[in-house]
């Protein structure tokens, strides 16, 4: 992978901490560096950096200094976080992206990956399939935070022929962390907690459908996008990906197959008006067409996977 040296920048977040084994495998270890405002508590095998990415100096400095090459930028305030506290949540996802675009403007980093996330959708996307090219009018401030990272992306990658790749994550479904902060979340509370309690109580409707993607497939995305060759890649701003798409009374029913014990209840919060703005599904043609991009994980895998890994961690944290 020749000279290339890879910052990932909110490392110890859900994504993060399943991207850097994957990144450490691709570029060797002392060509990743993994940095977090919290300090990371994982056994990384590779270095590892406390930096606030609202400061300008210091992606600046972090970029300068190891002489990053490729950044993944992973640190934000996700849809239930940022509706508690707008101005924070906005703040922080908009001055990072910024100070992230400068940084790989003025070195003329080689690529970069910004997520975005279904969140960009909102009542005028068509709810059974958002097609990529929507109307979005986004209802939560991190939705509209994610629309304007979309545009700066393509500004950036217009103006500055940057190389800024992204994707709309859906819900990402993973054993390596506990999410909080997003809508998505229950995904991932129901099997620690469900698996832990033999109950959950979760904060959505039964028949709230989302799109969601298994963390294995979320990594295969993202690597197969910034590894696609940039002549094929007709999305300037973020593709739309999809994976799996079911409600939590699937999810349960999926999971009580393995586990008949458990009970799940139903007390909808102010996260279920986030759930109801999004689409169920999402139209992926385009990452399918450009970078042939294809989900391995349907539900039953999901769930079949997520419930050995999690009854893994469940015993790591017992013994
Ligand atoms: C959230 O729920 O806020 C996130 C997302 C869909 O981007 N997981």
């Amino acid at each position: 992978m020749g000279k290339d040296v890879v910052l990932v920048i909110g490392a110890n977040g859900q994504v993060g901490s399943a991207l850097i084994p994957r990144l450490i495998e691709i570029y060797g270890n002392y060509a990743v560096i993994a940095s977090d405002i919290r300090p990371n508590i994982d056994n990384l095998s590779c270095r590892f950096l406390l930096l606030d990415a609202t400061d300008p100096k210091r992606v600046y400095e972090a970029v300068n200094h190891y002489n990053v090459t490729i950044v993944y930028h992973l640190a934000a305030v996700l849809s239930a976080n940022a509706e508690r506290s707008p101005v924070a949540g906005w703040d922080l996802n908009i001055r990072t992206v910024l100070n992230v675009l400068e940084v790989a403007k003025t070195r003329r980093l080689a690529k970069v990956f910004i997520p975005s996330s279904i969140a960009v959708f909102g009542p005028s996307t068509a709810q059974q399939e958002a097609q990529q090219f929507s109307y979005l009018d986004p209802t939560t401030v991190y939705g509209i935070s994610k629309v304007a990272t979309e545009n700066w992306i393509f500004y950036y990658n217009r103006k500055h022929q940057l190389d800024v790749r992204s994707i709309r994550y859906p819900g990402v479904i993973g054993s390596e962390t506990i999410p909080s902060g997003g809508t998505t979340d229950y995904a991932v509370e129901m099997f620690y907690k469900g698996l832990a309690n033999d109950v959950y109580t979760c904060y959505l409707k039964a028949d709230t459908a989302l799109p969601m993607i298994y963390m294995e497939d979320a990594i295969r995305a993202t690597i197969e996008l910034m590894d696609a060759p940039k002549k094929d890649l007709n999305i300037q701003s973020s593709y739309n990906v999809e994976g799996i798409s079911f409600t939590p009374s699937e999810l349960a029913q999926a999971i009580k197959s393995h586990i008949p014990k458990l009970k799940v209840y139903y007390e909808p919060d102010f996260r279920q008006h986030i759930a109801q703005s999004w689409p169920c599904a999402i139209n992926d043609q385009y990452a399918a067409a450009d970078w042939n991009w294809k989900p391995n994980f349907d539900l039953f895998n999901t769930v079949k996977r997520m419930i050995e890994k999690v009854i893994l961690e469940l015993e790591k944290k017992t013994n």
